[in-house]
């Protein structure tokens, strides 16, 4: 009996606790399930037709059975929910010290890179035990699945957007990897194996450069090179010019668009300001920088915002910035309104004001009105 399991190995911080809520819920549903049609059962039988029972003052209303069958489940609800809420939470909360791995779901196979070494796997991901990862996941072509079930861990890798997912495995072996949404023909091909190793083991793999033999360069270095190799550099300068903006200290930081919205530059805005840079047109500038949707694929797309983050973050510059304009007097009451409220299009100067990089900071545009604006507010 021993080696019948029920549920699969458990593998990473999570798995206990999902495993409790999942045997909590199954033997709740059960409870209620046999309660409610064993009495059905015997009511059914006790008042069937013809059998010999007092039918007299047939009650159509009790308020203290209605009491009895709403407040309980009503209590075991809340107390699910609440129970639920803080493993929910966790599991889409990366620890800051979780270390990036990068996953891309392509037709039919999964390529993963590790952030802090640059070494890549298809179908394969090896990880020490103990330690926290953070899964930034897209897919290149269809909607897949990234399924570990013994981590008890799944999250969509979707076309145009990172999901993001983290895990900490507890036992080193070997566990499968699945594609938990059905993408065509090879689906079920689609997996491999999470290799969890012991620290020691980890590190020599680490150092013997992992299963890649040739010299593995990090995201980020790889992001620099493609920004040479691609002349970013000619328009984006280390300071706010003409022509560009600069990419320093931009991860996080709020920007404000031509289009009336405001973002926050993570790494879905960096994703579509490069590819589609039409749709996040910044205040001040002209629409000059060109499309990388079809010259670049995922992996390279991911490369340079790595690069970009490594230029420093911007979201203290940011929040700095919001609590001075919020103290000032008037028309500070949103850091993003003012220029969000300037007119838009052939108005707005080719200059760059000084409000492009940094929001609200230009004296000149907070007399503007706070009203009628979309995304005003965030
Ligand atoms: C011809 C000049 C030019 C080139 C080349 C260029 N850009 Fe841009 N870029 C711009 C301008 C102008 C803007 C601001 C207007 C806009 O949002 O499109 C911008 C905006 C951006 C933004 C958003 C910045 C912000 O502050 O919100 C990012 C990110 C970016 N570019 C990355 C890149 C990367 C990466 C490359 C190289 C692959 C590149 N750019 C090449 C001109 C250029
Ligand atoms: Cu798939």
């Amino acid at each position: 009996m021993n080696n019948f399991p029920l549920v699969p190995d458990q593998a990473s911080t999570f798995a206990k606790q999902v495993d409790d809520i999942f045997l909590a819920l199954t033997s709740l549903t059960v409870f209620f399930t046999v309660l409610v049609f064993t009495l059905i059962l015997v009511l059914a039988i006790r008042y069937r037709r013809g059998s010999n029972v007092n039918r007299a003052n047939p009650s159509d209303h009790n308020v203290l059975v209605e009491i009895a069958w709403t407040t309980p489940p009503l209590i075991l609800g809340l107390i699910m929910f609440v129970w639920n809420v803080k493993p929910y939470a966790e599991a889409f909360n990366p620890p800051a010290n979780a270390e990036e791995i990068f996953v891309i779901g392509k037709r039919w196979m999964w390529h993963l890179q590790h952030s802090a070494n640059g070494i890549r796997e298809n179908n394969e991901l090896h990880v020490p035990m103990g330690r926290p990862f953070k899964l930034t996941i897209i897919s290149q072509d269809v909607i897949h699945g990234f399924y570990v079930p013994d981590f008890r861990m799944k999250r969509d890798a979707m076309p145009g957007q990172y999901n993001t997912v983290w895990f900490q495995a507890t036992k080193p072996g070997k566990h499968h990897l699945f594609c938990s949404e059905y993408c065509g023909t090879n689906h079920s091909e689609m997996g491999g194996w999470v290799y969890v190793m012991t620290p020691e083991d980890y590190n020599n793999w680490v150092k013997s450069g992992g299963t890649t033999a040739d010299k593995a360069s990090t995201p980020e270095q790889a992001g620099y090179d493609l920004f040479t190799q691609l002349a970013c550099g000619n328009c984006h300068k280390d300071k706010d010019s003409m022509r560009a903006p600069s990419l320093h200290n931009l991860f996080g930081r709020h920007r404000s668009l031509q289009n009336g919205q405001t973002a926050i530059a993570d790494d879905t805005y960096i994703r579509k300001a490069i590819r589609n840079p039409e749709e996040t047109l910044l205040q001040g500038y002209n629409a000059t920088m060109p499309s990388y949707k079809d010259s670049l694929d995922e992996q390279q797309i991911h490369d340079l915002i790595m690069y970009i983050k490594s230029l420093g973050n911007g979201s203290a510059v940011s929040l700095q910035k919001a609590t001075e304009a919020a103290t000032k007097p008037a028309g500070g009451a949103n850091p993003s309104a003012a220029p969000a409220s300037q007119p838009v299009g052939s108005a707005t100067p080719a200059v760059p004001a000084v409000s492009a990089g940094q929001p609200a900071a230009a004296p000149g545009t907070a007399g503007g009105s706070a009203t009628g604006t979309v995304g005003g507010k965030f």
